[in-house]
């Protein structure tokens, strides 16, 4: 662990096999893309080191194989998991028909606050294109939750995407923090009815307080 690092957060990368998880995950944490990417085998994970706001944060993105066999082993590591991306591929309509069966696994095995963003990739291929954006926006507002399409080949909102999540999963802490403080603080009795004090460092204190993993 890095000892500058306010926060760790670890999120997960779930999907069809082949609508580019791996890459995405490359991009971001190493700027690569490959063409000829094998299919993972159970999980891998990265970590990237990331600003927001004044906090830096270690990202710890979990990239899980879509293939069917290991379902049983990639739906364990949803387990603590801060965020997810749930991803499919816009040429390829049957990833996105699997998307409610993702969501029913990670509304199963994972954390009731977890940020999902639904993710269509490969939109560098508009001219094959099989998923409308407008149909996966809708879906992700039905569903709440957030929603982008990326290209990994061609590095479009790849990095926006994962920004996203993290500033997201950032604000979620920092109010769990600040309501786990308000929390302690001495109870005073006015008139019959409970007051709590907060003091004018609240808010900082409540942040750096956080512990930095998870
Ligand atoms: N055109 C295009 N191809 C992509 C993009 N992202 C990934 N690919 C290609 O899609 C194929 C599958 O990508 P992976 O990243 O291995 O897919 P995955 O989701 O990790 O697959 P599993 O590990 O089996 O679950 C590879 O040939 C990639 O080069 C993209 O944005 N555009
Ligand atoms: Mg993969």
């Amino acid at each position: 662990m890095d000892e500058e690092c306010d926060y760790l957060f670890k999120a997960v990368l779930i999907g069809d096999s082949g609508v580019g998880k791996s890459n995405m995950l490359s991009r971001f944490a190493k700027d690569e893309f490959r063409l000829d990417s094998k299919p993972t085998i159970g999980v891998e994970f990265a970590y990237r080191n990331i600003r927001v706001k004044d906090k830096l944060i270690k990202a710890q993105i979990w990239d899980t194989a879509g293939q069917e066999r290991f379902r049983a082993i990639t739906s364990s590591y949803y387990r603590g998991a801060l965020g997810a991306l749930l991803v499919y591929d816009i040429t390829r309509r049957s990833s996105y028909e699997s998307v409610g069966r993702w969501l029913v696994e990670l509304r199963e095995f994972g954390g009731e606050d977890m940020v999902v963003i639904l993710v269509g990739n490969k939109c560098d291929l508009g001219e094959s294109r099989e998923v409308e954006e407008e149909e996966g926006k809708e879906f992700a507002e039905t569903e709440g939750l957030c929603f982008m399409e990326t290209s990994a080949l061609k590095n479009l909102n790849v990095e926006q995407v994962f920004l996203q999540m993290i500033t997201k999963i950032l604000e979620i802490t920092s109010q769990r923090s600040l309501e786990a403080k308000m929390d302690e603080k001495p109870i005073n009795l006015l008139n019959g009815k409970e007051i709590h004090v907060a003091d004018d460092d609240d808010e900082v204190t409540a942040t750096k307080q956080a512990p930095c993993c998870y």
